[in-house]
């Protein structure tokens, strides 16, 4: 349905001024979708990022051992997609769990195209 157009009628139209009612579109635009993103460093132990992964999204220790090594090998991955308050709330989560740790971990959420 997201492709539905209409144009309204004068004779439906109620109020008396004569301006043309055009409706492009239903309103039912998905919200946005963010990537949550772990940043490689130097220090942060990689057993610390593989505890990050299985505990804060779910992966099994496989999983998380191949993410972290895509991280440390390339720099850079995305970890997940989710709504912006999920989003904002994993990347709170590792930010704090690896400050309290005093690892350098950085974990930051991007907009999805
Ligand atoms: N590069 C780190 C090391 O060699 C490991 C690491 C992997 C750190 C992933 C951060 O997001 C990261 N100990």
């Amino acid at each position: 349905m997201r492709e539905h157009q209409w144009i309204m009628s004068d004779k439906d139209d109620q109020d008396d001024d004569t301006s043309v009612m055009v409706q492009t579109r239903p309103k039912t635009k998905r919200p946005p979708l963010y990537k949550v993103l772990l940043l490689n460093d130097d220090y942060t132990p990689m057993e610390f990022v593989v505890h990050v992964l299985e505990r804060f999204f779910g992966m099994t220790h496989a999983q998380a051992f191949e993410i972290m090594l895509t991280v440390h090998k390339k720099g850079v991955a995305v970890v997940g997609v989710f709504s912006h308050e999920i989003a904002e709330t994993k990347v709170g989560q590792v930010m704090d769990f690896a400050r309290r740790h005093q690892h350098p971990l950085q974990c930051t959420m991007e907009r999805e195209e």
